[in-house]
C-alpha cells in the first residue's frame, strides 16, 4: 500500500468506529455487534502500530494515555459554571414559574425539562471539532484540567461529527457512572479486598481523580451534556431544547428523558412521570432541571449571584439520611434464616418515614462495624427495602457494644448454626420452630415428597393460622369433623383430603427423608442417602464419618443431617410421624449377582444424550459402582459424552478405558 491508500484506510476505519460509537452511545440504536465492533478497532490498531507515523490524537486507539501525571493543572472558566437554586415542592415550582413570567412579560413559558443527574459537571472545549480540553467545574471560576481522563469517556467524542459546528464551542455537561456500571464496580471493589464506594457519584469523581488516566479506563463511566458555556464563530439556534438537538447531531449524548413542557402545570406533571420512573432508569438522578426554553428570554432573566434565574433543579427528597441506630431485633424468615433487623429512630428518607432497615446478616453488620446507639446512614430508594449504607464513625460516643447474632433461635430456642463459607445464620430447629412451620409443612405435602393430594399452600398457611395444626406429625391428627369447621371446605374436600393423608402414608424411605426439609438434602441426596444406609435409624445415627464416606456426600450435607437429628423435637416429630402410621418398603442389601460394578470407579465427562449426568451417575450407583468427579489411576472406567473436558483426555493418557454413550447404555442394559 502506497502512504496515501494507508491514510485512507486509517480515515475510513476511524469514521467507521466513529460512526458506530455515535450509534451506540448518542442514538442508543448499534447497528453492528460489539464483535464486529472489536474487529474494526483491531484492524485499526495494528494498522496504526505498523505506521505510527500516521497515528493522529483523535484516533478512537488514542484515548487512554500511557503517563499518568503528577497533578492536574488548573483550569479557568472564561463563562463561570453556575449552580443551581434549588425548589422542594409544588408551591416552590409555582413561585419560580410566576417570577418568570413576570419577569419576560409573558403568560405562559415553555421550559426544557431534564434528568438531574447526581454525577460531576464537566466542560468540554472543541476547538474545529476536536476536543482540546477538559476540566472539572470546581468552585465555578477554576477547575482542574482531566482532560487525559475524559478522553478516556467512550461516551464523548474525541471529534465532533458533520461540518456545521463552530470553531470554538465549550459544551457542558455531567460525568456519571450508570447504576449497573457501580454495582458492578463495587463487587471487583470486594474481590479484591478493597472498600466500595458509598454511591454512583463519588464512585464517578473518585475515577476522574485518577493521576493515572489507565485506572480512568477501566471505570465505566458515562456523559450526558445539558448545556453550552464558550461559542464562536456561529450563531445557535434560539431555543435551548434546539441546541440540545444540535450538540446531539454533532456526536454528543443528551439525555432521553428530556422533553419541553407548558408551565409550572407542565413541570408538575413531567415531575410526577420521572419520579415513578427514577428507579428504572440506568442512572442516579435526585431531581429534575427545569430551563427557560427561550434563550432570548434566558438573558433577560439573567444572573443572581452564582444561579441563573432562568432554570431551578426541583429535589426529589432524599434519599439518603442519618439517624440513631436504636436497636438490632432478629427475624426468623420461612427458611429458618436469622436477620438481623435495625430499629432506628424514624427519619423521613426517600419519601417516607423509615425506622427499620434489614442489616442482611453477620458479615454485613461486621463489615459496617455497625454498634446499637450508632449514627447510621438510611438509604431508601424508591421501593427498595431501606438500606444502610454506613456508620457514621465520627458521631459515635462512648464505646457502644458490638452485636452477635444470638447461639439460639429467638422463636424456638433452636441452636442456631452457619453452614459452610455461608453469611447467613440458620436456626436449627426445622420442623419444630414456628417460623418455619408453615415451609415445612409445604413441603412436606408436595408432590416430590409426601405426595398429599388437595394440601395446597393455601390451606397450610388456614390450618397453622387456625391453630389445627403445629408440625407436620399433626396433619395426620386431622379429622373431617374439624377440617369442615374451616372457611371454605365442604364436606367433599375434607373428605378427599383426609384420603389423601392417609394414601400418603405409604411412601418410600428416600420420599419420607427428602419430606423432612433438612437443609441442603435434595431429592437425589435423599436417594443416596436411602440407598446406602437402607433404613431411617442408619441415616439417623450416623455420625460424620460414615456420611462422608457416602459417594456425593459433602461436609456441608453430614452437618446438616446431624444437627437436624440432634434436634429433640425433630426427633419426636419423626417419632409422631412414624406412630401415625408411616411405612415404606423395607430396602434389602443388594445381593453381588445385583451388584455386577461393585468396588468400580466410574468417571462421567461430557454431555450424554439419552440422559443426564445425575441420571447416570444414579444408574452407575444403583449397580454398586462408584462414581468420581475426578480421573486418576484408580478410575476403572470413563463414560464421555459430547463436548467431554480434559477429563477424557487425561483418561487417555493414563490409558483407562473409555466408553461412548453407545456402550455406556449396553453396559447399562446388561
Ligand atoms: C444535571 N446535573 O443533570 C444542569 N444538570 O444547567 C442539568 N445540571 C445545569 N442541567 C445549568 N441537566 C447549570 C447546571
Amino acid at each position: 500500500m502506497s502512504s496515501k491508500q494507508i491514510q485512507q484506510r486509517l480515515n475510513a476505519l476511524r469514521d467507521e468506529i466513529n460512526a458506530h460509537n455515535y450509534l451506540y452511545y448518542v442514538l442508543d440504536n448499534p447497528e453492528i455487534p460489539d464483535s464486529e465492533y472489536d474487529r474494526l478497532l483491531g484492524e485499526l490498531s495494528d494498522l496504526e502500530q505498523q505506521y505510527p507515523e500516521f497515528i493522529t490524537a483523535d484516533s478512537p486507539t488514542q484515548r487512554v494515555g500511557s503517563t499518568p501525571l503528577d497533578s492536574f493543572a488548573e483550569v479557568k472558566h472564561e463563562i463561570p459554571m453556575l449552580s443551581l437554586g434549588n425548589a422542594f415542592s409544588d408551591q416552590d415550582m409555582e413561585d419560580f414559574d410566576r417570577r418568570v413570567r413576570e419577569a419576560v412579560n409573558k403568560d405562559n413559558v415553555d421550559y426544557a425539562a431534564e434528568p438531574k443527574l447526581d454525577g460531576l459537571a464537566i466542560s468540554l472545549l472543541y476547538k474545529d471539532g476536536i476536543l482540546v480540553r477538559a476540566a472539572t467545574r470546581g468552585d465555578g471560576r477554576t477547575g482542574e484540567d482531566v482532560t487525559l481522563n475524559i478522553r478516556t469517556i467512550e461516551a464523548i467524542p474525541l471529534k465532533l461529527r458533520g461540518q456545521d459546528f463552530p470553531p470554538v464551542i465549550e459544551v457542558r455537561g455531567e460525568v456519571v457512572m450508570p447504576k449497573a456500571g457501580f454495582a458492578k464496580l463495587n463487587q471487583q471493589q470486594l474481590e479484591k479486598g478493597d472498600k466500595p464506594f458509598v454511591n454512583p457519584r463519588n464512585a464517578a469523581a473518585g475515577s476522574l481523580r485518577q493521576l493515572d488516566p489507565k485506572i480512568t479506563a477501566t471505570r465505566p463511566l458515562s456523559f450526558y451534556c445539558y448545556g453550552v458555556g464558550l461559542v464562536e464563530g456561529i450563531a445557535l439556534p434560539k431555543k435551548h431544547s434546539q441546541v440540545m438537538e444540535k450538540l446531539k447531531s454533532w456526536g454528543l449524548k443528551i439525555n432521553s428523558e428530556s422533553q419541553v413542557v407548558k408551565g409550572s402545570k407542565g413541570c408538575l406533571a413531567y415531575y410526577t412521570k420521572l419520579a415513578a420512573k427514577r428507579n428504572n432508569l440506568p442512572d442516579e438522578i435526585d431531581g429534575i432541571v427545569y430551563k427557560v426554553d427561550d434563550v432570548e428570554d434566558q438573558n433577560i432573566l439573567g444572573f443572581v449571584s452564582r444561579a441563573p434565574r432562568w432554570a431551578i433543579a426541583r429535589k426529589f427528597p432524599a434519599q439518603e439520611e442519618m439517624t440513631k441506630l436504636l436497636a438490632i431485633d432478629i427475624q426468623v424468615g420461612r427458611t429458618g434464616a436469622l436477620t438481623p433487623v435495625a430499629r432506628l429512630q424514624p427519619v423521613f428518607v426517600g419519601g417516607v418515614t423509615v425506622s427499620n432497615a434489614t442489616l442482611h446478616n453477620q458479615d454485613e453488620i461486621d463489615r459496617l462495624d455497625a454498634r446499637i446507639g450508632d449514627y447510621v446512614i438510611v438509604r431508601r430508594a424508591g421501593d427498595v427495602i431501606p438500606q444502610i449504607v454506613s456508620v457514621v464513625q465520627s458521631r459515635r460516643e462512648g464505646k457502644p457494644r458490638r452485636f452477635h447474632l444470638p447461639a439460639t433461635c429467638p422463636v424456638c430456642g433452636s441452636e442456631t448454626a452457619r453452614f459452610g463459607d455461608e453469611a447467613v445464620t440458620f436456626c436449627t430447629g426445622g420442623l419444630y420452630c414456628e417460623a418455619q412451620r408453615k415451609e415445612a409443612i409445604k413441603h412436606f405435602a408436595s408432590r416430590r415428597a409426601m405426595n398429599i393430594d388437595g394440601l395446597g399452600d393455601k390451606l397450610v398457611e388456614q390450618l397453622v393460622d387456625e391453630g389445627l395444626i403445629h408440625t407436620i406429625a399433626d396433619l395426620y391428627h386431622l379429622d373431617v369433623e374439624r377440617l369442615i369447621r374451616l372457611d371454605r371446605m365442604a364436606e367433599k374436600s375434607a373428605k378427599n383430603l383426609i384420603n389423601s393423608l392417609e394414601k400418603s402414608k405409604s411412601t418410600t424411605l428416600a420420599r419420607f427423608v427428602f419430606a423432612l426439609g433438612i437443609h441442603s438434602i435434595g431429592e437425589t441426596t435423599a436417594q443416596t442417602l436411602a440407598n446406602h444406609f437402607l433404613s431411617l435409624d442408619n441415616i439417623m445415627s450416623a455420625d460424620e464419618e460414615q456420611l462422608l464416606a457416602v459417594p456425593d456426600i459433602g461436609p456441608i450435607v453430614a452437618e446438616n443431617v446431624i444437627t437436624f437429628f440432634k434436634q429433640e423435637h425433630n426427633l419426636e416429630v419423626v417419632e409422631q410421624l412414624l406412630s401415625a402410621g408411616i411405612i415404606w418398603p423395607k430396602i434389602e442389601k443388594k445381593s453381588a449377582a445385583q451388584q455386577p460394578l461393585a468396588g468400580k470407579i466410574f468417571v462421567v465427562t461430557g454431555t450424554l444424550e439419552t440422559m443426564g449426568r445425575n441420571e447416570a451417575k444414579a444408574a452407575l450407583q444403583e449397580l454398586g459402582a462408584k462414581v468420581s468427579g475426578s480421573v486418576s489411576k484408580k478410575t476403572d472406567y470413563v463414560v464421555v459424552g459430547e463436548n467431554p473436558g480434559s477429563k477424557a483426555s487425561k483418561a487417555e493418557e493414563l490409558g483407562i478405558t473409555l466408553l461412548d454413550e453407545k456402550a455406556f447404555t449396553e453396559l447399562l442394559a446388561q
